[in-house]
């Protein structure tokens, strides 16, 4: 007999699959910052990383199982070969060139776009059902070709657009009024780049609009120049990737808190990237960043918002820059 066998006896043979699984594709900085919220928050049972380096992926792969013994018990996977992410409910696309100093998300589209579609035919094959997430600068234009590559219905492909963007604005209005990030309400909406709106009709403390106390909010004129912190918002990557290279910490957060709202049905409220036709009157298909509820089903809703006029002829303006762009890809 075995040690296995003289330790315990058997009653029924243990299941080698949950339906918890989430695949992370790409374990440089954002896939491995995603890959670590999501099993120390325990958003997932079983973690399947993909990525072309072999050596790094296994040295990851193998630095995570380290350290369950201070987390649940997760079951953490890695290969290069797709077979590894069969049956995930969640997939993550964190793979592609990232920003050089300077460069804007843009300017990463065609070499991405070639990316894509070395992977999203794949995670398909092995998990036909799945939601996609994309990370992927820039990700607007890479959640539309993730759609187009995948054949997948259009509540189950999103990108995580601007829910990072929100948070930035959420705490750099916190850390102006002195209250904490969650408990301060704005949305940014639009383009994850450097044509995003910021809704400041809708900015709000429990309920009290900062517009309705200072109708200039988030103007140029505003005499308080809340304006600023938008323009933070849109260089807070420029800045990061200045003074560290990449950003990480606050996309692995925010990825993990959309993919638990996916695992266990939250239908939370969050910025990400859908299809925008026929949304705020774009009438181009392109991918921008609305507030959509999210469940296990994927985006459920998108949230009517109400917007000014000079909101809307923002976005219109955003969906017009992305369609051009998508119109010169081959893919
Ligand atoms: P990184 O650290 O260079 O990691 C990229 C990883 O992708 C590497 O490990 C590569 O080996 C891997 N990779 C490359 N080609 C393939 C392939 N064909 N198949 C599988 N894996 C592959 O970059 P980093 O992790 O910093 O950034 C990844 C992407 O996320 C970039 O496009 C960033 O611009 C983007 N980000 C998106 C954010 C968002 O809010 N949506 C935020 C931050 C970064």
């Amino acid at each position: 007999m075995s040690i296995h066998e003289l330790l315990m006896s058997e009653v029924v043979p243990a299941l080698d699959k949950s339906g918890g699984k989430v695949t992370v594709v790409g374990v440089g900085q954002v896939g491995m910052a995603c890959a670590f919220s999501l099993i120390t928050q325990a958003v997932c049972s079983e973690l399947a990383l993909v990525d072309v380096v072999a050596d790094k992926l296994r040295g990851e792969m193998l630095d995570l199982q380290h350290g369950l013994t201070y987390l649940k018990n997760i079951k953490i996977k890695a290969s290069t070969d797709y077979e590894v992410t069969a049956g995930s409910k969640v997939c993550i696309v964190t793979a592609g060139a990232r920003q050089k100093e300077g460069e804007s998300r843009l300017c990463l589209v065609q070499r991405n776009t070639d990316i894509f579609k070395s992977i999203i035919p794949q995670l398909i094959k092995y998990s036909p059902d799945t939601i996609l997430l994309i990370v992927s600068n820039p990700v607007d234009i890479l959640t539309y070709v993730a759609q187009k590559l995948s054949g997948l219905p259009k509540h189950r492909v999103f990108g995580s657009g601007t829910n990072l963007d929100s948070a930035r604005f959420k705490f750099h209005l916190s850390q102006k009024l002195n209250l904490a990030p969650n408990s301060t309400h704005g949305w940014i909406i639009g383009e994850h780049g450097d044509s995003s709106v910021a809704v400041w009709s809708g900015v709000n403390v429990a309920g009290v609009r900062l517009r309705d106390l200072n109708p200039e909010l988030g103007t140029p004129n505003d005499p308080d120049h809340f304006d600023i912190l938008h323009k933070e918002v849109i260089n807070s990557a420029y800045e990061i990737i200045k003074l560290k290279g990449y950003t990480s910490w606050a996309i692995g957060l925010s990825v993990s808190s959309l993919v638990g709202s996916i695992m266990k049905n939250q239908r939370q409220c969050y910025a990400i990237s859908v299809n925008m036709q026929g949304h705020h009157g774009v009438e181009e298909e392109v991918y921008l960043s609305l507030p959509c509820i999210i469940g296990e089903n994927g985006v459920t809703h998108v949230i009517k918002q109400t917007l000014t006029a000079e909101e809307v002829a923002q976005l219109q303006k955003s969906a017009k820059t992305i369609s051009d762009v998508q119109a010169g890809l081959r893919f």
